[in-house]
């Protein structure tokens, strides 16, 4: 195996970028994206909307994967955003071996890829199956769950912008609670989205003890890149789920992409952490504790909070939920993330 990338952020305190820092790491500390001979896997030419957060976590997570495996990688995708707009047949933004499945059975074409591969002896070659969040926690679920029990040599990724961007922004199973999408209006007394509902999938996939399960976010593209590069460095099944914020789902400004991912974690609604046979090993650590306002106040989906009048009781609902996720994944302490019990309970919609 080779070294474990270290996962917590890098401060650039000369330049404060992403590229231009990595010069003063170490080589083999510096991102994929630095190198100018990375492999480029989502070209350009594609179709997503500007400011598409699930785009530029494709483009990250793929070709880290084809950089840990010297360029031996197959890609199967599940209907959704990522694959409309990259492949309008007959074209594609894609350069490696790619697969469009259905809706929801990526998972299986995934691991009838990794079987066949198995059965020709060709073990250098690795295979990952990727999908939305809609394709992910609903419609793909029980084929994923499947995947996960037998243990396929499998990555899967999720890219989640939280609900069915490519049919109209539908309600999924990870919207979170007082969204506002196409099925779940921002009328009544309990505008958006329902609180205690939805499908915490890191934390499923981790009760099943598969290998590698971990989160991250576009708003810290250096730590995604270490958690995919290390979720190769596994045999079976694997699972990174991203968070990608959806401009045109989200009602939100297409240069604030990257705000967005950083304020989810940094309020603390969205945890970034690492886990291996399902305990967490590692968690990103809050610099700074943001009020959930602060991410909630750009976006669209959530303006039925702020007008006519403020909806501070939801909002407060909202904070209980950060600080949960807070206490219980240890997001402020020092330490890794070993106050975590088999007892948790999703946070990211529960209260
Ligand atoms: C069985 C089936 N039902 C419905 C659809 C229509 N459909 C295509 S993509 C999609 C939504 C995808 O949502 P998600 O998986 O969250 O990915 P996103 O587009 O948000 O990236 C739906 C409902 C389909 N292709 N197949
Ligand atoms: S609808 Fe959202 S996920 Fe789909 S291409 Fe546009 S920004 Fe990306």
């Amino acid at each position: 195996m080779s070294p474990v990338m270290s996962t917590q952020p890098v401060k650039f305190y000369q330049t404060n970028t992403f590229t231009v820092g990595n010069r003063l790491l170490a080589p083999e500390e510096r991102s994929v994206q630095a190198d100018p001979k990375r492999p480029n896997a989502l070209n350009c030419g594609h179709r997503a909307c500007q400011g598409c957060g699930e785009a530029l976590g494709a483009r990250y997570a793929i070709d880290a994967a084809l950089e840990a495996t010297n360029g031996q990688l197959i890609a199967a995708n599940a209907t959704g955003c990522l694959e409309v707009f990259s492949t309008p047949y007959p074209e594609t933004s894609w350069q490696i071996p790619w697969i469009h499945s259905l809706f929801g059975n990526v998972p299986a074409v995934a691991t009838g890829i990794a079987a066949a591969l198995k059965v020709k002896r060709k073990d250098g070659v690795r295979v990952v199956a990727q999908g939305g969040d809609g394709g992910t926690t609903d419609i793909g679920f029980g084929c994923l769950s499947g995947m996960f029990e037998r243990n396929d040599d499998v990555l899967y990724i999720c890219y989640d912008n939280e609900a069915y961007m490519n049919t109209g922004v539908q309600r999924s199973s990870a919207t979170p609670p007082a969204a506002r999408t196409a099925t779940t209006t921002a009328h009544g007394p309990e505008p958006g989205n329902a609180f205690g509902q939805g499908k915490n999938l890191p934390w499923i996939a981790m009760a099943h003890g598969i290998p590698y399960v971990a989160t991250a976010t576009v708003a810290d593209l250096r730590d995604l890149e270490a958690k995919v590069r290390r979720a190769m460095q596994f045999r079976g099944a694997r699972y990174v789920h991203i968070l990608v914020p959806c401009p045109l789902g989200w009602g939100s400004a297409s240069h604030e992409t990257i705000k967005l991912a950083r304020l989810a974690k940094e309020t603390g609604l969205f945890p970034v952490y690492e886990a291996e046979y399902g305990e967490v090993r590692q968690t990103l650590k809050l610099r700074k504790v943001l009020p959930v306002e602060e991410y909630l106040r750009p976006q669209k989906r959530f303006a039925h909070l702020f007008s006519p009048e403020p909806r501070r009781d939801i909002i407060a609902r909202i904070q209980a939920v950060a600080d949960r996720n807070i206490r219980r994944f240890s997001l402020q302490d020092a330490g890794t993330g070993q106050a975590l019990s088999g007892s948790m309970t999703p946070e990211r919609t529960g209260e």
